[in-house]
């Protein structure tokens, strides 16, 4: 359905006026602009270099403490979408650095948070009372409403991305944050307990799921990516998306968080994937290796730690030239629950 508009004779016109005082607008005269064929975002393709994140960062942290910012992070703000605090229209991303020394105090909200961690030579997160160390590579969750808290006790600067729900949540009006009192919520449980629990493929014997939310709260690098090895010999790769797994919560098999998907997939050196595309707009981090993505021709090269954002159903295509890792997010779960997710395979 192309929806066209009529034209706008100077009765039209007149009535449109005449109507507006009292809150009302002819639906024949926007129509094409809310019901269109094909998703039409204002979300544009962008690419953001580690390199020059890393350093602004930098300066940030000349002009202030994680404590006084509470989170010193750079907001990723898509160009076709400024001023909204968005990488796309659902998601947020930004580039949060934590100094040696340095807290960030505990907190909760009703957003959902990943980090993907960039650089870390120690450093923790504490969710819901327990910590965990930041290694490269890390996917590490902190559900809707847990306390959290951030600490780097060790030498170096720690950098990680966050992905948040934050528009999606502000969409619905349905935000709600509190700070602790304190710089840290205590800590309950040891390091290492969530995943004893929930990730050796094995499940509390009496475990009832009391949350949407996947009860694993990190995701190591070392194995997911040794997933991905150990599958590579057997070269089921898919055409579109190399190999590809998606992070799950234990407990049900879904997405490890509710409202937003997560991915890790290997390229093997020169892949190169078929066209597609998909109803969620996507945020990528490049991991190993180096090579480019190609959106509706635009080309963006990449190499470990750059970020790059593919819209709602713009067609892509990687390339590979060496083997490459990408992790990447998006509100696929959202989509798929509510029944709205689509993808295309090939040029049509
Ligand atoms: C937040 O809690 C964190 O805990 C990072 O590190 C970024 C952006 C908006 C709102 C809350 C964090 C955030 C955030």
């Amino acid at each position: 359905m192309e929806a066209k508009t009529p034209d706008d004779t100077a009765e039209r016109e007149a009535f449109y006026a005449a109507i507006e005082p009292e809150s009302l607008r002819a639906l024949w005269s926007v129509m094409g602009d809310i019901i269109t064929p094909e998703p039409r975002s204002a979300c544009l393709p962008f690419k953001w270099r580690y390199a020059r994140l890393r350093a602004r960062l930098l300066q940030a942290a000349e002009l202030i403490t994680a404590k006084e910012a509470e989170r010193r992070v750079l907001i990723l703000e898509n160009p076709g979408l400024k001023g909204q605090s968005k990488i796309t229209t659902s998601l947020y991303c930004g580039l949060q650095l934590v100094m040696p020394g340095e807290v960030a105090p505990a907190h909760r909200h009703s957003q959902s948070a990943l980090r993907f961690v960039l650089e870390a030579k120690g450093g923790f997160t504490a969710v819901g009372g327990e910590k965990t160390v930041m290694r490269y590579g890390d996917f590490v969750i902190t559900p809707s409403w847990e306390w959290h808290d951030h600490g780097n006790d060790s030498s170096a600067p720690v950098f990680w991305l966050d992905g948040l729900d934050i528009p999606l949540v502000q969409f619905l009006d349905a935000a709600f944050a509190e700070g602790y009192g304190a710089d840290q919520h205590p800590i309950r449980r040891p390091e290492g307990d969530s995943l004893a629990r929930f990730g050796a493929n094995m499940l509390p014997l009496d475990h009832e799921a009391s949350r949407p939310t996947s009860p694993i709260f990190n995701y190591p690098y070392e194995r997911a990516r040794g997933a991905l090895e150990a599958l590579r010999a057997k070269d089921e790769w898919d055409p579109c998306h190399g190999l590809k797994l998606r992070y799950s919560n234990p407990v049900d098999g879904g997405w490890a968080m509710p409202t937003i998907g997560a991915c890790l997939q290997l390229l093997p050196k020169d892949f190169r994937t078929q066209p597609y595309r998909s109803s969620d707009a996507t945020v990528f981090v490049a991991v190993e290796g180096q090579g480019r993505t190609i959106i509706d021709g635009q080309a963006f090269d990449w190499e470990p730690r750059d970020i790059f954002v593919l819209p709602s159903w713009r067609e892509v295509v990687h390339e590979a030239a060496e083997d490459a890792v990408l992790f990447s997010y998006s509100d696929r779960p959202v989509q798929e629950k509510l029944g709205l997710w689509r993808e295309r395979r090939g040029n049509r």
